[in-house]
Formats: structure tokens, sequence, C-alpha cells
């Protein structure tokens, strides 16, 4: 998965490079800058005079010190003025110059934090979609693997109407596996109203006897099994979707996210087994109308369960038609899910 969301320390990130949000004078700061330069030690300082500042949008390199990475990559963001003010070129800038350099020293893994959102004032939410966009630009040219390192919550919110609307379909779906009640007198099956995943019984709870069924098994099947009833493989059927949806494979994989070597081995192997991540990744891709997905997961062995919060908002975008792996993650990452590429 070329670029993935973290929530981390980016100083403890172990990757070729770390990216840090410095100022022109590069003689160190707050924020991550002052993290950066703490967990270094001095050495990095000393490295820094000896480079004579850096420009807004530029990005000079040094060696990582006590850092648990190779490379520090400075880079300076734009001041947030109000947005008019070539913000967003200069903050892009940013993104591509440090990955040019990180390429250049023969880089394969690059931590970002989201540069210009703290004392730059960049609003967050557009500063991640600023790194997003410029990162997977890059990423369409050069292999990389890429982090965005979130530190706070703020940085990655969905709207009100967005949670509610994610947090009733998760109650719909995850009470209907679960629960059914039925009237002790008349054993009917009756009503309960539910609020997460807390149970609000009425009538009086005497009349009611809770039939707590066991979670209901996913239809989950090995993939042995799966194999046996259809003649079509996961890898045969992705390479046929890939065809039908007039995508090329090197489309296909970027926007599912997945590196091109893991989109060989899958492509060079008609039984490959990939991860449930992998093969929603390839559905959400391919915008698979939900029956679609479905199939395509059961030829991996795997099913959208409704015990599963993760699933439930997956099965929640496809039915909605949205296959924006961006905003799945911000919800994802609201309910506090593991994120697609994480
Ligand atoms: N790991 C990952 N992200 C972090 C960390 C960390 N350890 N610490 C903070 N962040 P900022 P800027 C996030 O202010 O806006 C310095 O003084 C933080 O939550 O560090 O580009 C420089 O010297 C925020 O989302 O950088 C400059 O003068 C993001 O990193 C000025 O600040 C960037 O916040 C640069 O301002």
């Amino acid at each position: 998965m070329p670029v993935q969301i973290v929530r981390n320390d980016i100083t403890k990130m172990k990757c070729d490079a770390i990216v840090n949000a410095a100022n022109p004078t590069l003689l160190g700061g707050g924020g991550v800058d002052g993290a950066i330069h703490e967990a270094a030690g001095k050495g990095l300082l000393e490295e820094c005079r000896t480079l004579g500042g850096c420009k807004t949008g530029e990005a000079k390199l040094t060696g990582a010190y006590d850092l648990p990475c190779k490379y520090v990559i400075h880079t300076v963001g734009p001041v947030w003025r109000g947005g008019q003010n070539n913000e967003k070129e200069l903050l892009k800038s940013c993104y591509i110059n440090s990955l040019t350099t990180a390429l250049e020293h023969g880089c394969e893994t690059v931590a970002f934090p989201l540069i210009s959102s703290g004392v730059y004032g960049y609003p967050k939410e557009q500063a991640l979609r600023v790194a997003v966009d410029s990162i997977t630009e890059f990423l369409t040219k050069h292999d990389m693997l890429v982090y965005i390192v979130v530190f706070d919550r703020s940085s990655f919110r969905i709207s009100e109407k967005l949670f509610t609307a994610i947090s009733s379909f998760i109650d719909d779906k995850y009470v209907d596996t679960n629960f059914k009640f039925r009237f002790s007198g008349r054993g009917e099956i009756g009503e309960s109203a539910v609020l997460g995943e807390t149970q609000i019984l009425y009538p009086a709870a005497a009349n009611l006897v809770q039939l707590r069924r066991p979670a209901k098994p996913t239809k989950t099947r090995s993939l042995e099994e799966a194999l046996k009833q259809t003649d079509e493989s996961f890898s045969e059927m992705l390479m046929r979707k890939i065809d039908e949806k007039g995508m090329t494979d090197a489309q296909c994989y970027k926007k599912a996210n997945i590196d091109r070597k893991l989109f060989s081995k899958i492509r060079g192997d008609r039984l490959y087994k990939p991860s449930k991540q992998t093969a929603i990744a390839f559905a959400i891709a391919l915008e698979l109308p939900l029956e679609e997905a479905k199939d395509m997961l059961m030829k991996a062995g795997f099913a959208l369960s409704h015990s599963s919060r993760f699933d439930i908002i997956i099965e929640y975008f496809i039915t909605n038609g949205n296959y924006n792996t961006f905003e799945i993650n911000e919800a994802l990452f609201a309910f506090d899910q593991p994120l697609l590429g994480a």
C-alpha cells in the first residue's frame, strides 16, 4: 500500500527518511521541528547550521543522528494567510521536493508530518488533502512507500451528518445480526430500542425474554471450499473486472493503493489468497456494487460480516456508491477502525 495514513509520533518512525516541518532558518523551533531536533541530538543542529537556510516550498537533506531513520528531509511549509496567497501550490512543492530529494538518495520509505498544519495555521483537513493528492501524484511515476503521520485526532474528521448516518447504519446492521426479542406471553417478535450497543428494553423488562444468540457465524468459507465451488478464482475475477471496467492494471492497483509487486504476485498466481484488506481495496478501486464486492471477497475466502464495525462501514460506502478511499478512511478513523491501506 504505497500511501498509508498512520497515527504516531514521527520521531519513532523507522523509515529511510522522515520529513521535518521546519522554518527558513533550519535552526530548530517548536512543534514537530522541536521534537525531531530533541530526538536526533545536537549533531542535527550542527549540520543544519551549514545549510544556509531553506526557502518556502524547498527541501534539504541531513543525516538523522540518534533518530531511527537514515535521513531527515527539512522542508518549509507556507504560513496560512487565508488561502489566496499561493499556499496550496507552496505546500504541494514541499511534498514533491521532499519526495524528489528522498528518491535521489535512494529512499524507499518516507514519513511526512502534516506540514504547515500546526504553528503555520493551515487548516488540518485541507492540509491532509493536499498531502494525499501531492503524494499520490508523485507515486503515479515512482515506487515508494509513503506514510502520512497524523499526530492528533482533529486532523481527520468527518461531518456530524455523515457520522450520524454511519452510526445508525451500524446500529441497524449490527443489532439485526445479534439480537432478537420476544414477548414472553405471546411469543411474538417484539421491539427494542438500541443506542449504540446498549439495548433499551420496553415495555417492562419483565415481559421480555431476550434471546441472545451467539454472533451469527459469518458466511466465510475456507479458500479451498470457495475454490471447489467456483471455477473462477479471486485473481481471475480481478483480471476480468479490470478488463470489463476498461482499466489498465496500473490504474487499478494504484487506485487500490496496492503496490506493483503484490499486484504482480496476484496476477501470476491463479490461487493467490490476498488479505481481506487487499481484497476490499480492489473491490473499492473497481467500484463494484455490493453483491459483486461480496462475491469477490468470497473468492478470497472472506465475507462482509455484520458483527464487525469495519465491515459495516465498508458496506455503508459501497451501498451509497461512494468509492472514495480517502473519505472511507476518514470515516474508519472517526470510528476507531483500522484504515484501508494501514
Ligand atoms: N509527530 C508527528 N506530528 C507532529 C509531531 C510529532 N512528534 N509534533 C507535532 N506534530 P508544526 P508547521 C504535528 O507546528 O505548522 C516550528 O516551530 C502537529 O500536530 O510542527 O509547519 C517550525 O520551526 C501538526 O499537525 O509545523 C516552524 O517555525 C503538524 O505536525 C513552524 O513550527 C505540523 O505542525 C512550522 O509550522
